[in-house]
């Protein structure tokens, strides 16, 4: 199976601006940032989607849920910040290797597009 493009990263065959990594994912910038903070959580395990997510899976997503908080104080998000999963064609995935966008740095507006 052709790697995704974010296993490219992870397997640095491709450059990206890596904000944290360890043994279970890597926080990367997002290459079309949709504010002035963009990141992607990627675990380094291939899932697909979080609608393929498995109970094997809880301990990681749970590590990856972590390190949401600890992104958020080094980087002072203090006014707050949005996570996003886009799962599937109506929710807009392009790339099929999970990821959990975090944006920051603007107000959001709700509903979501
Ligand atoms: P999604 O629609 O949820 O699958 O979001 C995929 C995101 O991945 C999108 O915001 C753009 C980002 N992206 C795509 N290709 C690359 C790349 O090569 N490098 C980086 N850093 N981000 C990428």
């Amino acid at each position: 199976m052709e790697k995704t493009i974010f296993q490219k990263i992870i397997d640095r065959e491709i450059p990206a601006t890596i904000e944290h990594e360890d043994d279970k994912c890597i926080v990367i910038h997002d290459i079309a940032a949709q504010a002035p903070t963009h990141l992607l959580l990627i675990p380094k395990k291939l899932i697909a989607r979080i609608g393929e997510a498995t109970p094997e899976d809880a301990e990681l997503l749970g590590h990856m849920m972590t390190i949401i908080p600890k992104l958020a104080a080094k980087l002072g998000w203090s006014d707050g910040f949005r996570t996003v999963i886009n799962n599937g064609p109506h929710g807009g995935e392009a790339v099929p290797h999970l990821h959990i966008h975090l944006l920051a740095g603007r107000q959001m507006a709700w509903p979501p597009g």
